[in-house]
């Protein structure tokens, strides 16, 4: 039997240690990995959680800074807005004054003659008023052609549709409208030929309507007569008007083209001295025009006169950010006060 060699055991007992050693070693630094592993675990976690909270309570401050600046610009604009309509009112409120101010001075003229050289005809200056200014200026609405004169008594006129036609010719617009003027101001149904229209010819359009058979209100309704389209109505617009009764021209205020459609022969050099004669002196009575017309030219008595009943005030008014125009038609009986027979905004 061979006996054991001690150096062989104790390298055994030395290994087996050693490997015992090793292990315990090894576990040891697995758990330090693995308690380090968690601590920096928790610390990820942490700090992931501390981000979350961060953006939620950044985003919440940015949302209630939106809704803020929102709402402050929500109130700004109304604001704005109460502003703009107390502008507005105001502005509207000193444009109807200035009117009846015109209503005023149309009051207190001498209504035997209306020219340009009156009171009444000298444009207001810019007035300031608290917030704004205000101007604006009359002019004789009888020194143009009323539209309404074509049917008279329920009748054609018929030196009312010749000097329609002297404008019309004059100004290179076909006059083959005018019976269709004065079918739609008539009371009846009958077509006037060539050219008219009644009920039956507008019913027929898209969208259909009626003949009006009545008094132009506005020279603007000629939009809806047969044979009238935009440049027809451009073209007219300087020289007609629509008054709420039959009315005769005032030759102190008639432009030349007025002049030249209203008198027979009259030629466009002849009617430029008429207009500046009576810049100096004012025709004085009808007579006084008759007698500064050249000779061969004629006019019917009952188309002019050298007085008007009818004007038409304009106002302007400025008030903060408002401006706003008005236009008003306005009747001075041979007695009495000056009444409004209407006003409305315009565009300026
Ligand atoms: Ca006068
Ligand atoms: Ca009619």
């Amino acid at each position: 039997m061979r006996a054991a060699n001690p150096s062989t055991t104790l390298g055994k007992r030395s290994s087996a240690t050693f490997r015992q050693r090793l292990g315990q070693r090894c576990l040891s630094v697995a758990e330090g990995r693995r308690k380090t592993k968690g601590r920096h675990q928790s610390f990820t976690s942490a700090c992931r959680e501390h981000g979350a909270a961060l953006i939620t309570a950044m985003l919440v401050v940015a949302l209630a800074a939106t809704a803020a600046s929102f709402m402050m610009w929500q109130n700004h604009l109304w604001l704005r807005q109460v502003e703009n309509l107390e502008n507005q009112a105001q502005a509207r409120w000193i444009a109807h004054a200035a009117i009846q101010w015109g209503a005023a001075i149309l009051d207190e003229d001498a209504r035997d003659i209306d020219d340009e050289s009156e009171k009444w005809a000298a444009r207001l200056p810019p007035l300031t008023t608290e917030g704004g200014e205000v101007t604006g200026f009359i002019k004789d609405a009888q020194g143009l052609i009323n539209l309404n004169n074509l049917v008279k008594n329920g009748r054609i006129s018929q030196n009312d549709v010749v000097i329609l036609t002297r404008l019309m010719i004059a100004l290179d617009i076909n006059p083959g409208s005018i019976n269709a003027l004065v079918d739609w101001l008539d009371a009846d149904n009958e077509v006037t030929y060539p050219g008219g229209a009644e009920d039956l010819q507008y019913l027929a359009l898209e969208p259909p309507y009626r003949s009006a058979n009545r008094m132009l209100e506005d020279v603007n309704e000629l939009y809806l007569v047969q044979g009238f389209n935009r440049e027809i109505i451009r073209k007219l617009q300087p020289y007609v008007t629509a008054l709420p009764a039959a009315t005769s021209i005032n030759v102190n205020t008639a432009p030349a083209e007025v002049l030249m459609a209203l008198c027979s022969g009259l030629q466009m050099p002849d009617a430029v001295a008429l207009i500046q004669f009576r810049g100096k002196t004012p025709f004085k009575d009808k007579t006084d025009f008759q007698k500064r017309l050249p000779q061969g030219v004629q006019v019917h008595d009952e188309d002019y006169n050298i007085s008007s009943n009818f004007f038409n005030a304009t106002a302007i008014s400025r008030n903060g950010r408002a401006q706003l125009a008005y236009k008003a038609l306005l009747e001075r009986p041979g007695q009495g006060s000056t009444q409004t027979i209407w006003l409305k905004q315009i565009e300026e």
